[in-house]
């Protein structure tokens, strides 16, 4: 049956993706597909939100190059909560250069290439940015996200580009292991001739929330049922949704929402995979 119909615990037994494997294992294990997406810019309110989800979560998104305080320490402390709670850590560093500039940066200030076992590319500068993390990352047992549908209002990520963004991907299958994206992808823009035979893309889907539909800004959310049950895509991303505006966190309520969000992403997913 195909990927969306299988427990991630039967994918995570298949995946031929090291990072890939370890993701749905947590997933089964913790009960839960939440990403929680930390976008906040003091490291305090960082490490509260991360102590606060750690449990319920599958997946800490960062955009690590938004805090203000930055330094070194901070990757040793997210490191170590990785270890304690079992998540993941996805760098969502959207890299879009020609090769040599996104290597540099991997290896740059924040040394992303040491810590995320998780990044992610858009498809616009074509096959090399898969070439090129993949010189970095494959020797680390990463994984590679491409973008191939945004949730922003007005997205140009449609059609034939999601389309390439899918087939330049299936053309490296060992690294990248799917996409950020609103709907499955298997399959998609395929040939006759392309053996798409245990072809398994996971899916993760950023624009999720139960009280909004949207922000001021162009972002879209839709419902965890939405997105998993009727899309089926694999993994939530909730920023706002469970933080708000992230400033002087109250933890208590950070927690609440996560776990109001693990339930509802899970629920959606058995009622996915149910025979
Ligand atoms: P929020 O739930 O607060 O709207 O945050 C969504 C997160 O997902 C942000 O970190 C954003 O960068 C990311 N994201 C998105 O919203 N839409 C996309 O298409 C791709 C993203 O990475």
């Amino acid at each position: 049956s195909s990927p969306h119909l299988q427990t991630y615990n039967e994918r995570a037994q298949r995946h031929a993706n090291k990072a890939a494997r370890a993701l749905l294992r947590v997933m089964e294990e913790k009960q839960s597909n939440l990403s929680v997406s930390v976008d906040v810019t003091k490291s305090k309110d960082f490490f509260d939100i991360i102590e606060a989800v750690g449990p319920h979560v599958c997946l800490i998104k960062t955009h690590i190059d938004i805090l203000e305080d930055f330094d070194p320490t901070v990757i040793d402390r997210l490191r170590e909560l990785s270890e304690k709670h079992k998540f993941l850590i996805f760098e969502d560093r959207k890299f879009a250069d020609i090769v040599p500039w996104h290597c540099s940066i991997q290896k740059g200030s924040t040394r992303s290439q040491d810590w995320a076992h998780i990044t992610n590319a858009h498809a616009v500068p074509g096959p090399s940015i898969i070439t090129g993390l993949a010189s970095v990352g494959i020797p680390k047992d990463r994984g590679l996200i491409l973008l191939a549908e945004m949730s922003s209002k007005g997205a140009l990520t449609t059609g034939s580009y999601t389309e390439d963004a899918v087939r330049m991907a299936r053309a490296r299958r060992d690294f990248v292991i799917g996409f950020i994206a609103q709907h499955r992808m298997e399959g998609i823009g395929a040939s006759d001739t392309d053996n798409i035979a245990g072809e398994d893309f996971l899916v993760l889907a950023p624009g999720v929330g139960l009280d909004a539909t949207g922000d001021a800004m162009g972002q879209q959310y839709r419902t965890p049922e939405q997105v998993v049950f009727e899309s089926g895509c694999d993994v939530i991303i909730v920023g706002r949704g469970i933080y708000g505006k992230g400033e002087n966190v109250d933890t208590r309520e950070v927690l609440k929402q996560a776990q109001r969000y693990q339930a509802a992403g899970w629920e959606a997913y058995k009622k996915r995979v149910q025979r």
